[in-house]
């Protein structure tokens, strides 16, 4: 694993948790750390279970134990490593968004392809898609349960950034992140449309703001729990993306990325509406999904919550007995269950390099749409 921020410490738990918990094809064993600081590399492999810890990816990914490279440092690494990683004949799980620019997304999909060719396998990691409740929503839409798409509503909101004062971490840098809470959780709400319901967006109109252009830079630590320093610095990316897109069949959705929505901690809400019902998901109620089934009879039409909680729903058998919830972390494992086998079966697991591309491609239009007075833009 490269990289040992917050996504490290997510992704390791996803490593070591679920090899414990489901039957994989193949034993894991979590080899290796990579990380800039000699010292803070090495405690992060103590506290989360790593064999070693390393400060030069490049002779990690040419060592000839390691079959699987999981990058989970910021976006302005993305490109190199897992190119490099590519070619040197290991697997790579890429942290979102898949790269800063379209162009690194680009060469990354050109390479997972001439590798796939080779067996090897590539996939980013929009963990959401692994909450169960909303893989079920998923597989209600895919069997006609609300009929055709008409319309969606997908929020990603957060509140740490309504602080004035909360320090500029590396998300609020263009040049590391790319871009700010479109990239960062925008691209969240944007693939977890696409992926329940089965269609791409393919336009683009939007608005970014910047509402705090100012803030102290960071002290201690790092990413989001590092502490403010006295000096300050400019944001460079937004803080708040608005935008409406259109789905291939036609339906359109409206999306919004924040993270100045005091109170919403970590809000992914999608809800579609369609031609015979409606769903509705909030990873702050995680463990539930709203369902709307409009061919039910009038007198008993309304909205009922379904506690996603039991073995037939997806994931869950491999935990708890019935009707116990799971959170956050959970994600991760499922991510890895999925990967792990689609490496085992010589299948290509999803989301692909190909897959990130295009939602990088939706972010690369928002952004221009926006400097275009939210002109409506084909996406790439
Ligand atoms: C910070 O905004 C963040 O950690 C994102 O980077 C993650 O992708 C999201 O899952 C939670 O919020």
């Amino acid at each position: 694993m490269i990289g040992h921020g917050f996504m490290g410490a997510a992704h390791s738990q996803g490593w070591r948790v679920a090899p414990r918990f489901f039957d994989l094809p193949a034993t894991v064993e979590m080899a290796v750390v990579v990380g800039r600081s000699e010292e803070s590399t090495r405690a992060a492999a103590q506290k989360w279970g790593w064999a070693e810890a390393a400060t030069d990816w490049r002779e990690v990914i040419a060592r000839d134990d390691i079959d699987i490279v999981d990058i989970v440092t910021p976006g302005d690494s993305h490109a190199e490593i897992a190119i490099a990683a590519l070619e040197a004949g290991t697997h790579v799980m890429c942290e979102k968004p898949l790269a800063n620019t379209v162009a690194e997304a680009e060469a990354m999909t050109a390479a997972a392809e001439r590798a796939a060719a080779r067996g090897v396998r590539s996939m980013v990691g929009f963990t959401y898609r692994r909450v169960p409740a909303a893989t079920f929503a998923r597989d209600l839409v895919a069997a006609g349960r609300i009929g055709e798409v008409r319309q969606v509503r997908a929020e990603y909101l957060q509140d740490w950034l309504s602080d004035a004062d909360a320090p500029l971490t590396w998300r609020l840098q263009k040049e590391r992140a790319g871009s700010g809470a479109l990239g960062d959780i925008g691209a969240h709400a944007i693939d977890l449309t696409e992926f329940i319901t089965g269609e791409h967006v393919t336009r683009i109109s939007g608005v970014l703001e910047t509402l705090v252009a100012e803030r102290p830079l960071l002290g201690e630590g790092i990413g989001l729990s590092g502490t403010a320093s006295a000096e300050r610095g400019a944001v460079t990316v937004d803080d708040l993306a608005l935008f409406t897109g259109r789905l291939e069949k036609g339906a359109l959705a409206s999306f919004e990325a924040s993270r100045f929505r005091t109170g919403r901690k970590n809000a992914l809400r999608i809800e579609i509406s369609g031609s015979a019902g409606a769903l509705a998901f909030d990873l702050e109620r995680m463990n539930e999904l709203e369902f709307y089934d409009a061919t039910a009879p009038e007198t008993e039409l309304g909205f009922r919550r379904i506690l996603v909680t039991e073995h037939d729903h997806p994931y869950l058998s491999a935990w708890w007995p019935t009707g116990h919830m799971l959170g956050y972390e959970h994600g991760f494992s499922h991510q890895v269950v999925d990967f792990v086998t689609a490496i085992a079966d010589g299948s290509q697991p999803h989301p692909s390099f190909a897959e990130g591309l295009h939602v990088q491609r939706v972010l690369d239009a928002v952004e221009q749409s926006a400097a275009q007075g939210s002109a409506w833009l084909d996406v790439g």
